[in-house]
């Protein structure tokens, strides 16, 4: 139903003849997250029970044949419903955009913990009775729209506060730092990432020449390059990943004491990741994964939440770090400053419509409200310029702020006008400021009102096109991150990086590479380099051509004094302190059966499992129905054919001869859980269900006689020829929740 109205609040200023200043910071009925709901449905349309009609509003009667002289004549040029349908239809798509293309989006709200005001004056930060709505889009950086969610790549975390002083827009990453210092790189970053131009290939990946042709000729992205190699790119989920602001930013409070922060979003699920090899077999058996994840939680009422955290240091202490606080490829390692849990993010609904509000989402870093400030970090001011100008282009014009999902959940009132797409009608002779005409309206608002005014920081500098030499150390804190990995998520980023290098055809690239491996740690440079059956250069060779020396200069690329670390454990995935390491909630389990399946084993194993929170699907031989020897019916939600290993967490072999010996017949069943078994999942089996996993050779007649009555035979397998052996359940439970088992990972 249409409901006939556009533009609710947009229209603030002619809502009512005399908007005054005093209005901005009015709460009422704006406070929670259904007021952003109302707010957009007033633009909502889902053609329920009405007749078709034109734009113009004209019933169609023939929806189905153009207007044609004669039933076998020519179309007639006349049939403006054909022309108005086919116009629209050619216009449908507006261009993506140039980074970030992909990305999947849920509504949500935030409330904070306890009153921030000692350290901002932020609205949304002060009181914890208040929910303000948000908006969440995550994405991946490099492929395009339609490319897969499983690719090795950095993911984007931006959320839109809906505040009451206006929008904020956090938009972070999935990864602390970034690959480059200063914004002017940024162009050559994303060109040199993005499909090669004589070609178009590859398409969402970074194995290519041209990618590591530009890293290897700017060691300051060697911290995020540890980064997007380690399994942080590679996420299980969405929801299972942490968020970063990444630049320092300022809090301000209501006495105008500044303060660095530097924000931080810790996902309640805790972190987890896929292997390589899973990610590009669920890019081609789902390229949605994390979409539909997402998606799928959310409308199972599994809420994905994250708490908010900031690392705060105070100006005088600026200077006290061996690293600077401006530079965006360095972390605050958490050791050395604790992140503080201010909040929590729950998102509880999915958009109406994917392009009115995914796709015509807008975030900008200059959405900030009065509490919060920039720095002069490099990186982010020319980010400052960014966002707006892309924007202009890709939704059209500059009224994009009026779209739904950009709307402020406060009135506007400002002298802005026209433009293409211009929405609100603005009423009234005044378009200027100062007016008498209009009694002054609208004002502007002190910063007792609101009023954002910008931190008053004294720069007394000169004009240069100069790197602070503050900025210089480069290896440090890669060499932190690398350290301070667990054994196999170092393994994981040595293969990563064998598979990139191996990747690359040109033999110089790999080599300076090598180079820039060895300044990190000697160790992982040795491993990759026998990987590639190459040796590390000892020197760096510059290309003959290079015209701009600058940072690449060879001379540079050493340290001048190596900052040793105290490895971080809050760095790594696996036994990282600050998130929980005993849940199941969510994961998907699939239950290996066909008809004849033992109902017992069956219902009492997916109890267990539901109760700790875990999702159960079926995957059988045929899609319907399947039937247990006692008459239990359940329902096939995959069959071997649509479903695959690599979509699901962990797996059980139900008791039941019937239904185990069909499965032994269909040699996908086999395959299905040797993937399993190869990505290190838990499986479990009971009663003949044991059969088909030694019909696999995952449980071999040795493991059988030397259990002795164990549960757990090997790590992640859990097996019982007795169908209801107790504590068999909470086995499973506990061996899932270590999410995988690496001692069955090969070496090296
Ligand atoms: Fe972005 N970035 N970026 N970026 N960025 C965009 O804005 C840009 C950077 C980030 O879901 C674009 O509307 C420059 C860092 C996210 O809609 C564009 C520089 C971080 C998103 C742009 C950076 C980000 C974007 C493309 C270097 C993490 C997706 C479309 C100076 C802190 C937001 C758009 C969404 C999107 C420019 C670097 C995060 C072109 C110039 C660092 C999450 O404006």
């Amino acid at each position: 139903m249409n409901k006939g109205k556009t533009n609710g609040r947009t229209g603030g200023a002619n809502a009512k003849n005399e908007p005054h200043a005093a209005d901005l910071p009015n709460s009422a009925g704006y406070g929670d997250q259904n007021s952003k709901l109302d707010d957009l449905s007033q633009n909502i349309e889902d053609s329920g029970g009405e007749f078709l009609t034109t734009n113009q509003g004209v019933r169609v009667n023939d929806n189905q044949n153009s207007l044609k002289a004669g039933d076998r004549g020519p179309t007639l040029l006349e049939d403006f419903i054909l022309r108005e349908k086919i116009t629209h239809f050619d216009h449908e798509r507006i261009p993506e955009r140039v980074v970030h293309a992909r990305g999947s989006a849920a509504h949500g709200y935030f409330q904070v913990y306890e009153s921030m005001a000692q350290y901002t004056k932020a609205h949304f930060l002060q009181d914890p009775s208040v929910k303000t709505p948000v908006f969440v889009r995550f994405s991946t950086v490099a492929g395009s729209r339609g490319s897969t969610d499983l690719a090795r790549d950095v993911r984007g975390f931006a959320v839109k506060f809906y505040t009451q002083e206006g929008n904020y827009d956090l938009v972070g990453n999935n990864i602390p730092v970034f690959f480059i210092q200063d914004a002017i790189k940024f162009p050559d970053l994303v060109h040199a990432v993005k499909p090669e131009p004589h070609n178009e290939i590859p398409q969402a990946a970074s194995a290519h020449d041209t990618f590591w042709d530009f890293i290897s000729l700017m060691p300051e992205s060697m911290h995020m390059i540890m980064w997007v190699m380690s399994d942080r790119a590679i996420p299980r989920s969405l929801r299972m990943m942490e968020g970063f602001g990444v630049h320092t930013f300022r809090f301000v409070n209501d006495r105008g004491k500044a303060r660095f922060v530097k924000f931080h979003w810790k996902p309640l699920l805790g972190l987890h990741a896929v292997l390589w090899d899973e990610a590009q077999k669920i890019s081609g058996k789902d390229p949605d994964f994390h979409r539909r994840d997402l998606w799928e939680a959310i409308e199972n009422g599994d809420y994905p939440e994250w708490e908010l955290g900031v690392q705060i240091v105070e100006e005088k202490d600026e200077f006290s770090f061996d690293f600077d606080l401006l530079d965006p490829t360095k972390i605050i390692p958490e050791e050395i400053v604790p992140v503080r849990r201010i909040g929590k993010m729950t998102l509880n609904r999915n958009p109406e419509n994917f392009f009115a509000e995914t796709e015509q989402v807008a975030f900008h870093l200059g959405n900030i409200v009065p509490g919060i400030d920039f720095t002069n970090d490099p990186l982010l001011q020319g980010r400052l310029f960014s966002y707006l100008d892309t924007q202009l282009l890709r939704l059209g014009g500059p009224n994009f702020h009026e779209i739904p999902i950009n709307r402020p959940v406060v009135p506007l009132h400002n002298n802005q006008r026209d433009g293409f797409m211009r929405q609100t009608v603005n009423r009234g002779q005044t378009s200027y400021e100062p007016n008498s005409l209009r009694g002054g309206c609208p004002f502007q608002a002190g910063t007792d009102m609101s009023g954002f005014a910008s931190y008053a920081e004294r720069i007394d500098a000169q004009k240069i096109r100069e790197r602070s030499p503050s900025f210089h150390d480069h290896f440090s804190q890669a060499r932190l991150f690398f350290q301070s990995q667990s054994q196999p998520e170092q393994n994981h980023i040595i293969r990563a990086l064998r598979f990139e290098l191996g990747k690359v055809e040109t033999v110089p690239i790999r080599e300076r590479m090598l180079f820039l491996l060895a300044q990190v740690d000697k160790e992982l440079a040795n491993s990759v380099a026998r990987g590639l059956g190459a040796s590390i250069p000892a020197r760096l060779e510059k290309p003959m051509n290079m015209s701009v020396p600058g940072d690449v200069d060879p001379k540079k690329v050493q340290p001048k004094r190596a900052i040793e670390m105290e490895p971080s454990p809050a760095l790594r995935m696996i036994d990282n302190p600050n998130f929980p390491s005993d849940t199941i909630k969510t994961r998907k389990i699939a239950f290996l059966v066909a008809d004849g399946f033992d109902d017992a084993a069956l219902l009492d194993m997916k109890q267990a499992l539901m109760t700790a929170g875990a999702v159960v699907m079926t995957v059988a031989p045929h899609l319907g129905v399947l039937t247990g020897i006692n008459g239990t019916v359940v329902k096939a939600d995959f069959s071997f054919l649509t479903g695959s290993s690599v979509l699901f967490d962990a797996f059980y072999v139900p008791d039941g001869e019937p239904s185990v010996n069909s499965l032994k017949a269909d040699p996908d069943v086999n395959n299905f859980l040797i993937e399993g078994y190869k990505h290190c999942k838990t499986i479990a089996a009971s009663g003949a269900g044991v059969e088909l996993l030694a019909a696999a050779g995952i449980v071999t007649a040795a493991d059988e006689i030397s259990r002795t009555g164990k549960l757990e035979f090997r790590p992640g397998l859990v097996a019982t020829r007795d169908a209801y052996a107790q504590g068999f359940g909470d086995q499973f439970v506990s061996a899932i929740a270590k999410h995988r088992h690496w001692e069955r990972e090969p070496a090296l």
